[in-house]
């Protein structure tokens, strides 16, 4: 089979957004509505078992305050945290708080330049997307992408594989012509249900988290001098992520 395109999950796949990005902004926009809550780092990693920031908040709220969580004007709470949490997230990532990911910003330009499609299936909210993009890979990133499908573009996330098959619509291929980069269990699920052959790169969060079905599952893309470590097709594998090595794994 023919690989045309790569579709890439966001957080904690192409950088390292959520301890020191998505975290800090959740507190500041808890901070600025006069809520006690203050999420640390294993509280936070706990919550991530939700994708969605607005569910995530909920699932915190019902746990801290049933009764107010389910109030009728609870669902309009939450989405005016999220509007403020995302001006601070959008804030951090262009004050440079996140950065790419070792081998990010390398196979996407390779990808590209080997005339291959680039998409993006992610959970998070489309304004962090495009901020992350242009403060890591200059302004006209998004449209590099030929596919953005972020937050609410469909109505169930990950591990609901409801995005990927908008993606792939949108792209016009098959899943079977594409391969799909994620960091975590839940993304793994969704992808893995849209059909799609998965490479995971484990992040920070995730590390610790089972990739059952995973093509690939590595500790990242690597660099020249720098290579990736994990597994691929079953066996132990070391080297650089390139094109090449991709055309590969898509045909085996
Ligand atoms: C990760 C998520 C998102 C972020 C927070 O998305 O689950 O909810 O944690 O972003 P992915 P929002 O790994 O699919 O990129 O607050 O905008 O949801
Ligand atoms: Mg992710």
């Amino acid at each position: 089979m023919t690989l045309r395109a790569l579709i890439f999950d966001v957080d904690g796949t192409l950088a390292e957004t959520e301890r020191d990005g998505h975290r800090i902004a959740f507190n500041r926009a808890f901070a600025d509505a006069g809520l006690d809550w203050n999420w640390d780092e294993e509280r936070y990693g706990e919550l991530l078992a939700v994708t969605g920031g607005k569910e995530r908040m909920l699932r915190h709220w019902r746990e801290v305050d049933p009764s107010a969580a389910a109030a009728a004007d609870a669902a309009a709470r939450i989405a005016a945290l999220q509007q403020a949490k995302t001006a601070h997230y959008v804030d951090l990532v262009k004050s440079g708080a996140v950065r790419l990911r070792p081998g990010v910003a390398r196979l996407l330009r390779e990808a590209r330049a080997a005339g291959l499609r680039l998409a993006i299936a992610t959970t998070t909210t489309p304004a962090n997307v495009d901020a992350l993009l242009r403060a890591t890979l200059g302004d006209d990133a998004p449209e590099r992408f030929d596919c953005i499908g972020a937050g609410d573009v469909v109505p169930c996330k990950k591990p609901d594989p409801g995005v990927y098959r908008w993606v792939l619509d949108r792209l016009g291929v098959g899943a079977d012509e594409c391969l799909a980069f994620e960091d975590s269990a839940n993304g793994l699920r969704a992808a893995l249900g849209a059909g799609l052959r998965t490479v995971v790169t484990r992040s920070d969060y995730t590390r610790h988290e089972a990739f059952t079905g995973a093509w690939a599952e590595l500790d990242g893309f690597g660099e020249p001098g720098d290579v990736a470590n994990g597994q691929a097709a079953g066996a132990p594998w070391r080297g650089v992520v390139d094109v090449e090595r991709l055309r590969d794994w898509a045909c085996a």
